[in-house]
């Protein structure tokens, strides 16, 4: 039997792809509220096929728990915070997490932790503890990858990466996780598996920043960014991401300040690409006021944000450029922006619409902060508006761009 400790965007995913393909799973988390509801039937996020996947999982037996079971394989999935002041790791749910399983488990156990954490973090605080406990545990990093809005795919077809201290403990995880996956898993040590892991959201998040500081560049001598990204990426060794109204989510705009701040002379490059990246959002507002002088618009609460999530079609809002940009906003003394989002239910912040229509009404300007769905199959509401398109995605004519 497997239990998944943490039953978050990334827990939830996994133990409910585990038991869907057979394997005997129990769901812990220390939430009893959000265990209350798995236990009711119903999801705690939304995201494509996950709703399927849990009636599967549910008729397969998963179950849901606040308690810590006694096993021989764990998977740990809970969060990692990161300090926003020193930019470095906060593994206290993690060292939490792992001291409480070896209470719980049996003596020569697996403990596989899934949660992104900053290379060394399992030497420097996880060891400790186990050797600390006394028992002898197999210990595993096998970091996640899954992209939320994709995320069930992605769990099936993604390549993943095992680090293990023991080969063959690697490979007997690896059949684990072959219950499902049908990427290729390759196995490691741990540290390797630790870098991978942000090495690849640093990737990301340099590129996007290399975007956002073409479109600096293009908007200031009056050149297309989009035509000219268009273009460079026909070249067979060019792949360039796409500017936007900043990073959001909990990977890409938090991973590579891990490298930040563990070797801050050293991570020049990635330094530099997150403080643009976090600029970014102060950038649109930059823009919101230039496009607000050009149309004679004076008066800011007729400015409405399209979008509050951090990206499209999900509905986490962590770290999203629109709570960033209005962050920014209040610091300068401004009274909120309008915002609107169709996937977000519940008030977040202070001026918010839960309809679109009457968001539309009391607007001139309107910036579309996020491309969901929603906003490209209603473009004939916005005639007539005055157009902020932080992601080239509106055909109307008169658009304006970052
Ligand atoms: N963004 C841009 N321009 C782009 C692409 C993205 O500005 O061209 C912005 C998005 O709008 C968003 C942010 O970047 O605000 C991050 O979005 P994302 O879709 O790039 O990535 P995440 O954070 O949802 O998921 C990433 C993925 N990592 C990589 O692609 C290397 C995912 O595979 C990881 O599992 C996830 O981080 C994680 O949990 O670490």
């Amino acid at each position: 039997m497997i239990n998944v400790i943490g039953l978050g965007y990334i827990g939830l995913p996994t133990a409910l792809m585990l038991s869907s393909h057979g394997v005997e799973v129990i769901g812990t988390d220390y939430n009893k509220e959000l265990v209350d509801t798995l236990r009711a039937g119903k999801t705690t996020f939304k995201e494509k096929g996950l709703e399927e996947l849990f009636n599967q999982a549910v008729r397969q037996g998963i179950r849901f728990t606040t308690q810590y079971q006694k096993t021989d394989t764990y998977i740990v999935s809970v969060p990692t915070p990161y300090d926003k002041f020193s930019k470095k790791v906060d593994p206290g749910y993690v060292i939490k997490a792992v001291r409480t399983v070896l209470e719980h488990c049996t003596d020569g156990a697996t403990v596989i932790i899934e949660s992104t954490i900053s290379p060394g973090t399992i030497d420097k605080s996880v060891r400790p503890v186990i050797a600390e406990s006394g028992k002898a545990v197999n210990l595993v990093h096998a970091p996640e990858r899954i992209i939320p809005g994709n995320m069930v795919y992605e769990l099936l077809h993604n390549n993943r990466t095992i680090g293990a201290d023991d080969r063959a403990v690697g490979e007997r995880v690896k059949a684990l996780y072959s219950s499902f996956c049908q990427g290729e898993i390759v196995v490691t040590d741990i540290r390797t598996a630790e870098m991978t892991k942000v090495v690849e959201n640093t990737f990301r998040a340099v590129n996007i920043a290399f975007a956002n500081e073409l479109a600096r560049i293009c908007r200031h001598d009056g050149m297309d960014v989009y035509e000219i990204i268009r273009i460079c990426n026909m070249h067979p060794r060019v792949n360039i991401l796409q500017p936007g109204p900043g990073v959001g989510g909990h990977c890409i705009s938090v991973d590579p300040w891990f490298l930040v701040g563990d070797y801050p002379s050293l991570a020049k490059v990635i330094d530099e690409s997150m403080k643009t990246n976090d600029s970014q959002p102060a950038y649109v507002l930059n823009r919101i006021h230039e496009i607000m002088k050009e149309n004679g618009l004076g008066d800011t609460r007729r400015v409405g944000l399209y979008g509050l999530t951090y990206k499209e079609n999900v509905d986490d809002v962590r770290e999203s450029p629109t709570l960033q940009l209005l962050e920014c906003q209040e610091r300068h003394l401004a009274e909120p922006l309008k915002v609107y989002d169709p996937l977000i239910g519940k008030d977040i912040v202070p001026d918010q619409y839960h309809d679109f229509d009457a968001f539309l009404e009391d607007v001139d300007l309107v910036v579309i902060m996020v491309k969901h769905d929603q906003i490209r199959q209603n473009w004939d509401k916005l005639r007539g508006k005055v157009i902020l398109d932080c992601h080239n995605i509106c055909p109307l004519p008169g658009t304006y761009h970052i």
